[in-house]
């Protein structure tokens, strides 16, 4: 299957795709299994795996798991050149466009390519724009770069513009996992006004509403990660996938 064209038709089917994001680190495997039927019922579209570090999680195995659980694709994330896998469906080829960290902008990518081509995974190159959220977030951290501050969606709009223009399929505000605030509204319709190439906007969505205000402010893609970490929560997919589903009918 073309992810790429997955991620396309489906966001054209439904108004918005709806991605969890998956940490080895954080969801213990033995829960798995629970949480990916949950996410199957609740009609979300796929899931995206990965973490900043990888302190405990069996990134493969991990990979392998769900992939079992599910047939729904699974993208890398990666937080790292080490979170490479033929057992995924795609990569989110991150460039961290708001930054000016060489590494991060082309650096991992000559280091990581020929691994990506090894293994046959689809590289989906993707402009990575950090979205200062109030306190630093792991990936500002680890990307050893400044945020775009969050009253200025004129520069995040110009930068996701010259990441369109570079030839990136997709656009991604990010407000950092756990992140206090999320991507403004404001900046998300000032992005989506300029960009042809899909929105993913995630970091610190912690309810339906919140998913819903970025899909009508244009976000195509919304990623939660965070809130479903915590089992309590996880009775409450099936409403985030229907906020984020504009296009389809809400079912019981
Ligand atoms: C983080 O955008 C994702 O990279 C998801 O963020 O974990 O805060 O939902 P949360």
């Amino acid at each position: 299957m073309n992810i790429y064209n997955y991620l396309l038709e489906t966001i054209d089917k439904k108004g918005a795709a709806y991605l969890i994001l998956l940490d080895p680190d954080k969801l213990d495997t033995s829960k798995l299994e629970k949480f990916i039927q949950g996410t199957k019922d609740a009609n979300v579209d796929g899931y995206l795996v990965g973490g900043s570090l990888m302190l405990n999680g069996d990134f493969e195995g991990f990979i392998r798991k769900v992939k079992q659980l599910s047939k729904l694709p699974a993208i890398i994330f990666p937080g790292a050149i080490n979170q490479v896998s033929s057992l995924a469906d795609a990569i989110l080829y991150l460039s961290v466009v708001s930054g000016r960290n060489p590494e991060h902008l082309i650096g991992k990518h000559v280091l990581s390519a020929p691994l990506i081509k090894q293994k046959n995974l689809e590289p989906l190159s993707t402009g990575y724009i950090l979205v200062e959220s109030g306190a630093p977030t792991t990936a500002q951290y680890m990307s050893g770069s400044m945020p775009i501050p969050r009253d200025k969606p004129e520069i995040a709009a110009a930068t996701a513009l010259a990441s369109e223009y570079l030839g990136m399929k997709l656009v991604y505000l990010e407000a950092g996992s756990g992140a206090q605030q999320t991507v403004p509204n404001e900046m998300v319709k000032a992005v989506s006004s300029v960009c042809s190439i899909p929105v993913i906007v995630g970091g610190g969505i912690r309810s339906p509403k919140t998913a819903r205000e970025k899909v009508d402010s244009g976000a195509k893609i919304i990623v939660t990660g965070n809130f479903f970490e915590n089992e309590n929560n996880w009775s409450l997919v099936k409403e985030f996938s229907d906020a984020v589903h504009k296009k389809v009918p809400i079912t019981t």
